[in-house]
């Protein structure tokens, strides 16, 4: 009897709770997220807005493409018919489409074909029934993550993969630079964010390319080469061991994000910072022209007219 109640316990919890991803796919600055349990199109809009992200959306093919990787079912889309064809959230007049020919077929008004879905065969949108139950992917931003004990913005940049000199020119044309782990709680929050990302190494400003041994941060401070977030192997080889050859430090993923030396080379995903202490984020933490303040840690969005959210990301339509 106990074990019945339990069960049923366990069958409630997961009916509430019940919505990880049966797979996910970073691209670009976003997590793509999908789940296999067929919803209305509400109900999954739902489940999105729940985890702070919104059903997907497609803004271009490259988009379109990294859904298809990820699933070539028919999936709820973030379109829906509201006087014209609309995305749900952001910027949300479509620019690029992919209607499969004949769609959107004219709607009708009982509003049963209001919602925007893709087709299994070649990913091409139709709208449909709102009704319906179909497979669906969120899309949550990664943009930015505020480090609690600072006035560090972080940016994880996962797509395009970059080498160590690309990952640098990257960061330093939008403003930022390489991150600097100065302190174990900064540490200790990437390793949490990095490891929910799936498993990509990511390069950090850590180099010893001035002087080969000498390892120093990108803002000049030194890396003792017995920090204990080096990457241990059993016997002597620690990291860092490359020599001459591997000049650049990473997160590794497979080792719990424990550092190595790498060489600079090697193409993967990369940590951008930027001190937001003035108050100002910058440009591009809100989005759709929202205002972003800096205070005791935190940012805030103020956002436009008819914007909301955290980001300003989600709009009323
Ligand atoms: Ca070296």
């Amino acid at each position: 009897m106990r074990y019945l109640f339990l069960l049923i316990w366990i069958r409630f919890f997961n009916s509430i709770q019940g919505q990880s991803p049966s797979g996910t796919s970073n691209f670009r600055n976003y997590r793509l997220e999908l789940f296999e349990e067929g919803k209305t199109y509400d109900a999954a809009k739902s489940v999105c807005e729940g985890r702070n992200a919104w059903l997907v959306e497609i803004k271009d093919e490259e988009t379109q493409a990294a859904i298809r990787q990820l699933q070539t079912s028919a999936l709820w889309i973030g379109l829906h018919y509201d006087s014209g064809w609309k995305w749900n959230n952001i910027e949300h007049s479509l620019k690029y489409t992919n209607w499969f020919a004949g769609n959107p077929q004219i709607v009708n008004s009982n509003k049963n074909n209001y919602c925007g879905s893709t087709r299994t065969s070649d990913g091409k949108w139709f709208n449909t029934d709102c009704q319906l139950r179909l497979r669906y992917v969120c899309q949550l931003d990664l943009t930015w993550t505020l480090y609690s004990n600072s006035n560090l913005a972080l940016t994880i940049m996962s797509n395009p993969k970059k080498s160590f000199s690309e990952a640098n020119i990257s960061c330093i044309t939008n403003g930022k630079s390489l991150v600097s782990i100065n302190t174990d709680g900064l540490d200790s929050l990437l390793t949490t964010k990095l490891s929910q990302l799936g498993t990509m190494n990511y390069w950090t400003s850590g180099n010893d390319l001035k002087t080969e041994d000498s390892w120093k941060w990108g803002d000049g401070t030194t890396i003792s080469k017995t920090d204990a977030h080096w990457l241990r192997w059993p016997g002597d080889k620690n990291e860092p061991n490359g020599g001459k050859d591997e000049n650049c430090l990473l997160k590794h993923a497979v080792y719990n994000y424990k550092w190595a030396d790498t060489k600079c080379t090697a193409k993967t995903g990369y940590i951008c910072q930027k001190d937001v202490t003035s108050g100002n984020c910058g440009t591009d933490v809100c989005l759709n022209r929202g205002i972003c303040t800096v205070s005791n840690t935190r940012y805030t969005c103020k956002c436009k007219d008819g914007f909301f959210g955290t980001k300003c990301e989600k709009g009323k339509f």
